[in-house]
């Protein structure tokens, strides 16, 4: 499994250049300030917790905190409580409705969770609702094969709905436990696309009440701020219950991920620090800064 150390080596270099010469002193002269709160706003930090970062930044001295405890303390506070499922303790069954837009990462991430579910004993079904694109579906297939799990694969063109609905139905019957539904990468700015995302919830709800028990949104960390626009959009339409970020591994604006937490109060449950089965690592705001931030080698 990849390590947030080593993962986030090219976000981590985009990100704590400048930070350097700033934690080298007692206090942060105002040019360094400065240029560290244009750095933050530049990775797509928020502009709110850029001023409060400031703020504490300057108060570190009279509490006897360094600069870089404070830096930390502050930024892992932002990122709140994230609690990533216990697959082994959830509910049998409990279906999961991944949406984001295409190229997100939707369909590597449904079966990195679906594997995470066969590790922890679970028994997972995944249901290829991703209908638009005929490559969509055999995608999931593939993984299903690979990891050695259920899946139900839709045809192409085919109702995305019917196929959530039979992927519960086929889980019901083969007493799977947890059932992880793709979906086709949906523009945030089609609204048809939107709507259609609604009839697929309608149907898994028709097949069984309540479900989907969680549906998590899958952000593209490449995007930066742009995926804090479009995790907006799909909350509006779409009850979220959680973030999944993907490619934390390649050269990230990973201040959106502050955003994500604060301006839309979603908990971040992973991060995706690569294309394996298990590079899917529940997302631990500790340690997510300490590698952001450069504070230990040795993880
Ligand atoms: N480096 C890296 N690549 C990823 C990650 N997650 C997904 N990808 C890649 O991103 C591309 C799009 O992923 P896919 O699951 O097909 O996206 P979808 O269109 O939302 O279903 C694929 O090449 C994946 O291998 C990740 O965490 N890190
Ligand atoms: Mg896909």
């Amino acid at each position: 499994m990849g390590s947030w150390f080593q993962g986030l080596r090219k976000t981590r270099e985009r990100f704590s250049g400048a930070l350097k010469g700033l934690f080298a002193a007692p206090q942060p002269d105002e040019a360094t300030a400065e240029e560290l709160a244009d750095r933050l706003v530049m990775a797509d930090v928020p502009l709110r917790l850029v001023q409060s970062l400031s703020r504490e930044l300057h108060a570190a001295a009279s509490r006897r905190e360094s600069l870089t405890a404070t830096f930390r303390r502050v930024l892992v506070e932002a990122l709140g409580q994230n609690t990533a499922p216990d697959w082994a303790a959830l509910p049998a069954p409990t279906v999961a409705l991944l949406v984001g837009i295409n190229g997100s990462g939707k369909t590597t991430t449904a079966a990195k969770l679906a594997h995470l579910a066969l590790r922890a004993g679970r028994k997972p079904l995944l249901g290829a609702a991703d209908t638009f694109r005929a490559a969509g579906s055999h995608q999931l297939k593939l993984w299903a094969d690979k990891i050695g799990c259920e899946s139900v694969v839709g045809a192409t063109g085919g109702d995305a709905a019917a196929v959530a609905y039979d992927a519960i139905d086929a889980a019901l019957a083969r007493q799977c436990d947890v059932v992880l539904v793709d979906t086709a990468g949906r523009m945030h700015t089609k609204e048809p696309l939107m709507r259609e995302l609604q009839k697929v919830r309608a149907a898994m709800d028709k097949r069984l009440p309540g479900a989907p028990h969680h549906t998590w949104v899958v952000l593209d960390a490449m995007l930066g701020q742009n995926a804090v626009i479009q995790a907006r959009q799909f909350h509006e339409m779409t009850p979220l219950t959680g973030a999944i970020v993907t490619k934390l591994d390649g050269s990230s604006k990973a201040g959106f991920l502050f955003a994500v937490r604060q301006e839309l109060d979603l908990p971040i449950l992973y991060a995706g620090l690569g294309e394996g089965a298990d590079d899917l690592v529940p997302f631990e705001p500790g340690s997510f800064v300490d590698a952001l931030l450069d504070l230990d080698e040795s993880k």
